[in-house]
């Protein structure tokens, strides 16, 4: 520990500056957890006799759908060791570890980084230029009160918006919900609706089912316990719900109970199979909607659809349920056949044709989904992901409805599994007083030409057209900028020319590459230096969770957590008590669980939780079949959907695909059906572009979060996948350095070159860091200086999976 105190905080300059903002508080100011940072810098360089171990609960606060305790281990003020959950036997079914992953384990390394942002910083350079200087926390937070209140004098509380940021998605009192508290307060912000990971599946399917409820909207993944087979189309738990009190648990658990026939549809041989799957079927991306198309047939020429369940619970599946006004063969039979519009039939020959899957494969797969009661089908969100991935997961869904295996034991509903999160409170953020909201993807949209952006031309929501553009953006644990969202390229020259967007304020913990893009940049503390009671996160199966996090060292530097940010705001616009309400940031947590023990007297003292670590708490209900209700009483229990039924022809779309405007190319259909989109792997495009690019979120990091670990980096390579027939033609060897590129801009990987993946598509994990050279060439290995700003047709979402490119050796 010598070493990194050596390092890090006694090197002279570092001590001087350290010293100097401690005098510079005088006792007056505090930060996160009402520490004053003069006890930091003691704790610091007190040379003391006897050190003082420690050992606090905390968690891992990243969108990775869990949130994992972590036993943290301190001595003398210094992180020494991280441990994961290591209570009881784990063997009881729900007292389960709550276990860490790789990364997680790894949080001392982002929390003693050299990329840490010590102090508040102001922009001197060009705007992405990255040159900053140094400035106290007032004149901090004058300057973040002066620009807001500029900027909503002159361009209305509709001009400010937050980027997209998932980086803390844990926090009840911090974070988000203090920034929204005080935005609202303050006359609110420009709102949007959706998100980077479920954008196209959560809009799509309610068309079909209704508003079943929020999040992940299936069967618990427990049910595959009842199941003869399981289905899954680009699930991968393995990877992307990696906790041991995760979705993957629970899975693993039932689908070693069942001994369940087990097939997965991916372009890539993924860790979910790894010789656990029984058939792994490799698919061009984007095609998913054609192989449904293609089973549909066999399961209506060979009489193995549940025609009683269509009849009774079903809009549009033949002429008997198709609503008045869709025109003649308007229904779902007839487009199978090739008796609707198109004229074409969708045999299992014409499937192959699109997805790369044999159609005796296709054949089977249908006899086998279509015999098999109960089968359990979902869907992971990568399918989605695409630039037709609206249709791709409606279509995925006509599965268990054709055959249906919906709402009995055993089954889905073709869905992402659904999963219990205990309700931890948050502090109240009251309402936002702008009624206007974009698409989650449009917001490089909406700096440039926002007052153009309507309802039916941009999905623009609240309000027929937006009264301005975009002329601030708050960016809080958000690696948007220049990282996450989409065509970097295009997103840096939006964000340079500062006549559009005046001011960008952004809080973090790291110098990351959209930090190069902020105005004035906030250090924020880590999770490890904060306090907090938070959830089991979204994705923990039916295991909740209250989970306490305590401060385990002291804030660093001059960091500060947004709470105290915005109280600091809160002051300067003279509603500081208002905002409070008389409670410092610790005072918030422990009333807001005073708040959840009045309800749930099951709850520990909250001393009692910090000494304990996570209290665990199991869903309400032992088991949760989708549509169950609907199953058993479809009038009682009637969907939200226009019918009450599950409308496989959706009179709401027939309805959008007349009234809006669509660029050309984009298509919305009544019924799910495959579309061709702009590249694709049947665009003109591939003459120069030839090849097909997906990402897929990586076990090294959880987005661009802990990438800048290099243990991580070492353990978990980087690099794209691509199979060897491509990499012959290209003279390409597993670890060469390779560009690949397309007209939107370029990136530097080590190939990998595996048959894990088919001809003709390479993948590549998304969350690498953005690193320019002179030329703008990525010599980061970011995913996003290739993907497209173009929106979905349907949710004006991000199509960041659907990619044409070529590849080459450097
Ligand atoms: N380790 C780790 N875990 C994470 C995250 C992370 O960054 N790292 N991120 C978290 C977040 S926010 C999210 S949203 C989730 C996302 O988690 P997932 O839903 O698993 O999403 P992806 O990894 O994008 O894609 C899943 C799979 O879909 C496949 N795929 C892509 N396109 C297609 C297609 O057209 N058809 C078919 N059949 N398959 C396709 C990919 O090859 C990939 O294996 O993961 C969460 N968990
Ligand atoms: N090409 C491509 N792009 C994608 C995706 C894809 O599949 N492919 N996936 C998309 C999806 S599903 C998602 S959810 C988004 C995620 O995109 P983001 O929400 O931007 O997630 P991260 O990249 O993890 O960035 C979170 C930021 O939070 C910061 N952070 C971490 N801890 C703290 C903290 O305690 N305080 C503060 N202030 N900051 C903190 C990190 O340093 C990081 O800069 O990316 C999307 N982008
Ligand atoms: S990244 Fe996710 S699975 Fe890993 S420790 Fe953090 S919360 Fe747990
Ligand atoms: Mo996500």
């Amino acid at each position: 520990m010598k070493n990194w105190l050596d390092k890090t905080i006694l090197s002279p300059m570092k001590r001087r500056s350290f010293m100097k903002w401690g005098s510079l508080l005088g006792g007056a100011s505090v930060v996160s957890a009402g520490l004053p940072l003069k006890s930091v810098a003691k704790a610091a360089f007190t040379d003391k006799k006897t050190p003082e171990n420690k050992t606090t609960w905390s968690a891992c606060m990243v969108n990775c759908g869990s949130r994992c305790a972590l036993r943290v281990h301190t001595n003398d003020g210094v992180i020494t060791q991280i441990e994961s959950d290591n209570r009881g036997d784990d063997k009881v079914f729900g007292e389960h570890q709550i276990r860490a992953c790789l990364r997680g384990r790894s949080i001392k390394h982002r929390v003693y980084n050299p990329d840490r942002l010590k102090y508040p910083m102001k922009r001197i350079g060009e705007r992405g230029e990255g040159r900053f200087e140094r400035i106290s926390w007032d004149e901090a937070l004058d300057l973040l009160a002066g620009k807001m209140k500029h900027i909503i004098d002159a361009y209305g509380n509709e001009s400010i918006f937050f980027t997209y940021g998932t980086g803390t998605q844990g926090y009840r009192t911090d974070g988000q919900h203090a920034l929204h508290r005080l935005m609202n307060m303050l006359g609110g912000n420009l709102n949007y609706y959706g998100n980077y990971s479920w954008g196209q599946i959560q809009h799509a399917l309610p068309f079909t089912y209704g508003d079943i409820k929020a999040a992940a909207n299936g069967s618990y993944t427990s049910e595959i316990k009842s199941a003869d087979l399981l289905v899954m189309f680009g699930y991968n738990p393995a990877e992307t719900r990696m906790s041991g009190g995760g979705e993957i648990y629970e899975h693993s658990v039932a689908v070693r109970e069942r001994n369940v026939r087990t097939i997965i549809i991916d372009p890539r041989y993924t860790d979910t199979m790894l010789g656990k799957e029984d058939e792994w079927i490799p698919i061009r991306p984007g095609t998913d909607a054609a192989l449904v198309e293609g089973i549909a047939h066999v399961l209506i020429t060979e009489n193995l659809v549940d025609q009683a369940f269509l009849d009774k619970y079903c809009q549009g599946y033949d002429e008997k349920t198709l609503p008045a006004s869709a025109p003649k063969n308007g229904h779902y039979k007839a487009h199978i056949l090739g008796q609707g519009p198109d004229g074409i039939e969708k045999t299992p020959v014409w499937a192959s044709g699109i997805t790369g899957i044999p159609a005796k494969k296709i054949i089977q797969l249908a006899r086998e989904i279509g015999s098999a009661k109960p089968a359990y089908i979902l869907q992971g969100t990568g399918i989605q992901r695409q630039a037709n991935g609206e249709q791709s997961a409606r279509s995925i869904v006509m599965l268990p409805i054709l055959t249906g295996n919906i709402g009995l034991p055993g089954t889905n509903t073709g869905d992402m599994p659904a999963n219990y999160s205990y309700p931890v409170p948050t502090i109240p953020t009251g309402t936002n007083p702008v009624k206007a909201s974009i698409p989650f993807f449009g917001w490089t949209d909406a700096i440039v030409r926002g007052q153009e952006m309507t309802d039916k031309t941009d999905g623009v929501l609240g309000v027929k057209q937006l009264n301005t553009s975009i002329k601030m953006l708050i960016s809080y644990a958000s690696n948007m900028l220049a990282n996450q969202h989409a065509d970097i390229n295009r997103t840096r020259e939006i964000l340079r020319d500062e006549s559009l967007c005046e001011f960008i304020v952004l809080l973090d913990n790291h110098m990351t590459p959209s930090a190069r893009f902020a105005d004035l940049l906030l250090p924020d503390v880590t999770t490890l230096e904060n306090t907090e009671v938070s959830s089991d996160g979204y994705a923990s199966g039916s295991l909740g969770a209250v989970v306490p996090l305590v401060p385990a060292i002291k804030p660093m530097y001059e960091c500060r957590s947004a709470y105290d940010v915005c109280v600091g705001v809160a002051e300067r616009f003279g509603i500081r008590e208002q905002y409070t309400e008389g409670r410092t940031h610790e005072q918030w947590v422990e009333y807001l669980y005073a708040g959840a023990r009045a309800k749930d007297s099951r709850l520990p003292s909250l001393e009692q939780l910090r000494k304990d670590g996570p209290f665990r708490v199991m869903a309400p209900e032992d088991k949760r079949v989708a549509l169950e209700d609907f199953r058993t009483d479809p009038v009682k229990h009637a969907l939200g959907t226009p019918s009450g039924k599950i409308e496989i022809y959706s009179t709401k779309l027939e309805k959008i695909a007349k009234e809006w405007i669509l660029p050309e190319g984009d298509v919305i259909t009544p019924l799910p059906q495959y579309v061709t989109t702009w590249e694709s792997h049947l665009d003109p495009l591939t003459e120069k572009y030839p090849l097909q690019l997906v990402g897929f979120h990586t076990k090294g990091r959880v987005h661009s979060t802990y990438h800048n670990i290099p243990e991580l980096r070492e353990a978990v390579m980087d690099g794209v996948w691509m199979n060897p027939i491509d990499a012959k033609t290209r003279g390409i060897k597993n670890g060469d350095q390779v560009r690949i590129w397309n007209d939107r801009g370029e990136t530097r990987v080590l190939a990998k070159v595996t048959p894990r993946i088919i001809p003709g598509v390479m993948a590549l994990g998304e969350g690498a860091w953005y690193k320019p050279d002179r030329k703008g060439v990525d010599r980061g290995g970011c995913f996003n200086v290739l993907t497209n700003q173009r929106p979905t047709p349907l949710s004006k979402g991000n199509p960041q999976h659907t990619n044409l490119v070529e590849i080459a050796k450097v």
